[in-house]
């Protein structure tokens, strides 16, 4: 950092420093800019090849009624990235990122969940996409849970069963036996939040668990152990041949009092935010295990619901121990932010996380709406979670491991544009600020299918057409105006394309 820079930084927010910088107006060279996918979401082929059944096969299949688009579609096909690969790599290419995330489907690689038998057909599928990725200098990095769990581990409990943590590993370490000689970044679990709360909490998610305030607590920790096992292993065994570095993915949207000045509001937004965040966060990036005000909270209402012991359990210090420390750099997921007051709060079921935590979840009607329901921009947002996250956990290393806009079919996506420019000035201006950021990945590379809400909600820079089974593709406005900015490491405002064709420039 410069000079000026770090003591603008130590004079802090108040005092007008005669010796201020302009803003920061490039990224670095080493920053990474990618765009990212997740297994179920692209590959399709849900039954080809040996892969076994996910609990969102089983999902789309069984449970169609829980779907939110209530159109019948399912991930079967979806973008069909199985069968196309040499496309994937020719938008990556086209757009000259320096990275693409991508994720390993478990029961691809381990059809039965356990490693009795790898599927040598998986083993092929990754080792072609991650060498056709580093041929043209781009570097992979590998989410190894992204949702899809083998629906024969959701049969003995999933998430719930303390032994997953085992299995976990075992599959981690067939990842890394065979993957870890050419991927040097790894994310271990895909969005801790959204997997145990929506998916065991609720409905929202496979395996639509529905059991708030239990099911959701007991995933959490086995989760964090889970993502320990493999951090240590990897750490052990794989690290001093390879070197490479080893993150998880946490979805952190931004949160503020809707009264700054109420009690009630604070606190409501100090445990919410612990709820969705802090109970993952905490155990690994904090000071071990969950975080005190939430367990002392939930030990509370569990007492006065009359449960014999918390609903929320404990962790030995041995486990705390263990996972505390477990990471190399923290990912983050960032698409907006809510209000949160203790006022009002609509009657939530009993019990629930939601109720533990008191607080209900404003939006503003000013900010624009995206297609997606959850996704309102909020101005800032991202700049403001950085610098959060910055000051509670200084010194860890970030990426924006996803962040977008969603929208509808057309190519012409301004709203996409005018919000990825914002979100990468934000990144600017987070970076400039002393956030230890190295990298964004935008969500997504091409449109894919996005879970319950099926393909209605478009995040893709690529348009997919999904009527056609050759599933053509076609570039966005904010397909080029990303690839301007990667090449120039800044965002030009002015810069419009003069046609939406994409081509691969030399050296990509
Ligand atoms: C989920 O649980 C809630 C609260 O207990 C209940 O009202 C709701 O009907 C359940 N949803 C489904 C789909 O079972
Ligand atoms: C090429 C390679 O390393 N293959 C390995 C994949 O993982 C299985 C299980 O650990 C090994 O048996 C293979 O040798």
């Amino acid at each position: 950092m410069h000079t000026v820079a770090l003591l603008s930084l130590l004079l802090g927010c108040c005092v007008a420093s005669p010796w201020k910088e302009e803003p920061v107006k490039k990224f670095p060279e080493d920053f990474l800019f990618g765009a990212g996918s997740a297994a179920y979401q692209v590959e399709g082929a849900w039954d080809e090849d040996g892969k076994g059944e996910s609990i969102w096969d089983d999902f789309m299949h069984n449970k169609p009624w829980l779907m939110i688009a209530q159109d019948g579609s399912s991930g079967d096909v979806a973008s069909d990235s199985y069968h196309n690969l040499e496309r994937d790599i020719q938008i990556i290419r086209e757009l000259g990122l320096d990275s693409y995330r991508f994720s390993i489907s478990w029961p691809r690689l381990l059809p039965s969940g356990f490693p009795d038998q790898v599927n040598e057909a998986a083993i092929q599928y990754y080792n072609n996409l991650i060498n056709e990725l580093l041929k043209h200098n781009i570097e992979p990095i590998v989410t190894i849970y992204h949702w899809d769990l083998p629906k024969s581990l959701q049969d003995l409990g999933g998430w719930t069963n303390p032994n997953i943590a085992q299995w976990y590993e075992d599959y981690a370490r067939i990842v890394f036996d065979n993957f870890s000689n050419r991927v040097k970044l790894w994310l271990t679990i895909n969005e801790p939040n959204e997997i145990c709360y929506l998916g065991y909490g609720h409905v929202l998610e496979a395996p639509a668990l529905n059991a708030s305030g239990i099911a959701d607590y007991l995933c959490a920790k086995n989760l964090v152990i889970a993502h320990a096992r493999a951090y240590r292993l990897y750490t052990s065994q794989y690290k001093p041949l390879h070197g490479g570095r080893v993150g998880i993915v946490f979805s952190a949207n931004w949160h503020v009092p809707l009264n700054p000045d109420s009690e009630a509001d604070k606190l409501a937004d100090t445990l919410h935010f612990q709820a969705k965040f802090g109970i993952y966060a905490n155990p690994i990036f904090g000071y071990g295990g969950f975080p005190k005000e939430y367990s002392e909270r939930v030990a509370e209402k569990s007492a006065a619901q009359g449960f014999p012991r918390s609903r929320l359990p404990e962790f030995s210090e041995e486990e705390k121990q263990f996972v505390l420390g477990s990471y190399d750099f923290m990912g983050v997921n960032h698409y907006t932010g809510q209000l949160v007051t203790a006022e009002n709060v609509p009657e939530y079921a009993v019990p629930s996380l939601l109720d533990d935590t008191g607080a209900d979840l404003i939006t503003l009607d000013e900010w624009k709406q995206s297609t997606s329901p959850w996704i309102k921009w909020m101005p800032n947002s991202l700049y403001n979670q950085l610098l959060e996250l910055g000051s509670l956990y200084p010194g860890v290393d970030f990426y924006i491991t996803e962040n977008g806009w969603s929208g509808s079919t057309g190519l012409v996506d301004d709203d996409r544009v005018d919000y990825l420019r914002s979100c990468l000035q934000q990144c600017l201006d987070a970076v400039a600020d002393g956030v230890r950021l190295k990298g964004y990945y935008t969500w997504s590379l091409m449109d894919s299918f996005e879970w319950a809400f099926g393909y209605g909600a478009r995040f893709g820079l690529y348009e997919i057409d999904f009527e056609d089974p050759k599933r053509p593709h076609t570039p966005r406005k904010s397909a080029l105006v990303y690839k301007h900015i990667i090449k120039t490491r800044a965002i030009d405002y002015d810069y419009a394309p003069d046609s939406l064709v994409m081509t691969i420039d030399e050296g990509h």
